[in-house]
């Protein structure tokens, strides 16, 4: 059957999945109320986290379709992606307009030769702008140097959530065939070259307990069968040899195992435990490796270790040092950007801690959640990016960071990214809402989403991407907020809390239990407040103790991993459990820290 290879592209929640459903329900696939976006992560938070294959048979046609994230957080894994496919189908929020992400998805197909098709999507919003946006793509390609060809794209407008696809916005549609035509139309059928020796490439690994590691990727020329037995090259030439145990193809939303595979075709393949990303699976020792694929480097990092905090061990199934260490081992099969160093410098007294190099917060957050999921427990230190020296100068990660916010409060917005170290690259203002460019240090970002939210009131939209590593800036001031710090052990009391509310904002309501040196909120003003939250009031006789229903309290400001990572300071660990997230300070007081550290 003949094949065609497509990934649908985009910033962060323009619509992807939401097409990708309609297409798997209006092809058969998928039932009413289904949605790619299956895991239990993604759907609570509503966002994609892995790029997922699928495929469907149109017109006597196999399409293979990749859904890929959106944060750019896994802007790797979409660029790994794009090395397995032909086409890509760009989505564009009508009234966003390109964003951030779409410059670098784009950015990243263009170089690699291929023709996008254009969907503009989400043209029933009321705020839709479809004409103008059309514009800012042209002059998003124009500016990233496409060549004539890919210039001269085709653009479909849609509306993914009732599953409508148009040509032109006056048209009547009721359905995705338009685009799906399109796709027959203009994406080249996968070459076939089965009469060659096989070459293959992973993009992407998976793991299953059974298999083992699991390579995911493109059949570039020949045939691959299962018990063949395969030669396995590095980039750089290295030779190894393999047996390919076994084989899996996309059919709709499963993995159907097969016995052969051809070249066009998108595949799993087990048997080869160590393989990795960008090697090149062989039939003939002689061939060519196929050229690397880079994996974005870690940007920062944070410390594992076993929880001791005085609640350790109470939650959690999981607790050990072996188990987290296990746990982390097994996560380097399947996260490829990924890095742990198990054996870290750490202070004298400290457990055992294991240094997690991930890509961003979001990323290392998500496998945070994953494993109290799991039912792990462990406690996590203040994530720290990572310094590098280039070329003998110090430097640290930048982001590009672009936001969207009412005109009214950019002026505190650019205020406070200027503080941190930012510069603006641009600021356009269309219909009340001002869109502004910062490039900023990461370092001076971290910490900054919380207060982003509550300046534009839950109303701005802030979305940032790694562009690299440039020269320190040096110290960058930032307004900290102290931590209101229990002195007793007990469970919180409502009219202790109500009286320590007004001096800052409170991450416990009444009833919780507290330990000594667990922080349980943050002062406004700048210092440390060591508090007793468990302090009830002196009852008269006839009301009963411990009943204070009638005390009328402020909802806590409850802390999750990501609030937590984002908020802590340096001196702090986020207690992380199946089901507590608690701050706590590492030490006491600074006379215990330097006794500790002698
Ligand atoms: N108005 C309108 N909203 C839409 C449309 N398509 C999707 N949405 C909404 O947009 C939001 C994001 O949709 P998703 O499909 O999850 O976006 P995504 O691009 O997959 O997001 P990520 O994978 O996280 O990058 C959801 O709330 C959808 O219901 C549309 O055609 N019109
Ligand atoms: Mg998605």
């Amino acid at each position: 059957m003949e094949i065609r290879n497509i990934a649908i592209i985009a910033h962060v929640d323009h619509g992807k999945t939401t097409l990708m459903d309609g297409i798997m329900k209006q092809s058969g696939v998928a039932k009413e109320g289904f949605s790619m976006d299956s895991n239990a992560l993604e759907q609570e938070r509503g966002i994609t986290i892995y790029a997922k294959n699928a495929s469907i048979t149109y017109k006597g046609v196999k399409v293979n379709i990749v859904d890929t994230p959106g944060h750019a957080d896994f802007g790797s894994e979409v660029e790994r992606v794009l090395r397995s496919i032909d086409t890509v189908l760009l989505l564009v929020d009508a009234q966003e307009g390109p964003m951030p992400q779409t410059r670098f998805v784009l950015k990243k197909s263009l170089e690699l030769g291929m023709k996008p098709i254009v969907l503009i999507n989400k043209i029933d919003k009321p705020a839709a702008r479809p004409k103008e946006v059309l514009d800012e793509i042209l002059e998003l390609f124009i500016e990233l140097g496409a060549t004539d060809e890919q210039l001269d794209f085709k653009t479909i407008y849609s509306i993914g959530r009732q599953g409508i696809a148009k040509h032109n916005l006056t048209d009547d549609s009721k359905d995705l065939t338009p685009l799906l035509d399109t796709v027959l139309e203009l994406v080249p059928p996968a070459p076939s070259n089965t009469s060659i020796p096989l070459r293959m490439q992973p993009f992407n690994l998976a793991y299953d307990s059974y298999t083992g590691r699991l390579a995911l990727g493109r059949i570039y020329e020949g045939k691959v069968k299962v018990g063949q037995n395969v030669f396995i090259k590095k980039p750089t030439g290295e030779i190894r040899t393999g047996k390919v145990t076994k084989l899996y193809t996309f059919k709709g939303l499963d993995r159907e195992e097969v016995n052969e595979a051809s070249a066009g075709d998108i595949v799993m393949l087990a048997g080869l435990p160590d393989i990795f990303i960008g090697e090149t699976i062989c039939e003939n020792e002689a061939t060519i490796p196929l050229p690397a694929i880079a994996v974005d480097e870690p940007t920062i990092a944070l410390n594992f270790l076993v929880n001791n905090s005085p609640f350790a061990g109470r939650e959690g199934k999981f607790v050990t040092t072996r188990q987290i260490r296990e746990r982390l081992e097994k996560e380097l099969e399947v996260n490829v950007g990924l890095k742990i160093d198990f054996n870290p410098p750490t202070m004298p007294g400290q457990p055992d801690t294991f240094k997690v190099f991930g890509r961003g917060e979001l990323h290392v957050s998500v496998l945070l959640e994953t494993m109290r999921r799991e039912g792990f427990e462990l406690q996590v230190s203040q994530p720290q990016v990572i310094i590098k020296e280039i070329d003998g100068v110090k430097s640290e990660p930048f982001e590009e960071v672009t936001v969207d916010v009412r005109s009214e409060v950019s002026g505190e917005v650019i205020r406070k990214l200027s503080q941190r170290k930012g510069l603006m690259t641009n600021m356009t203002e269309r219909e009340g809402i001002t869109r502004l460019t910062f490039e900023i240090p990461t370092r001076g970002l971290l910490g900054y989403r919380g207060e982003f939210v509550v300046d534009t009131r839950g109303e701005g939209i802030l979305s940032a991407r790694f562009v690299g590593f440039r020269p320190h800036v040096g110290t960058i001031e930032k307004h900290e907020f102290g931590s209101m710090i229990s002195m007793e052990n007990g469970d919180a009391v409502g009219f202790a809390l109500w009286n320590l509310q007004e001096r800052g904002t409170l991450y416990i309501g009444a009833g919780v239990p507290v330990y000594e040196g667990m922080i349980i909120g943050n002062t406004s003003k700048g210092d440390d407040l060591e508090v007793n939250p468990c302090k009830g009031k002196v009852m008269s006789n006839y009301r009963s103790a411990g009943k204070d229903e009638a005390i009328d309290l402020i909802p806590p400001f409850t802390l999750t991993i990501e609030r937590g990572l984002e908020i802590m300071h340096e001196s702090d660990y986020l207690e992380i459990t199946p089901e507590s997230v608690r701050l706590r300070k590492q030490y006491l007081k600074k006379s215990d820290r330097d006794k500790k550290s002698k």
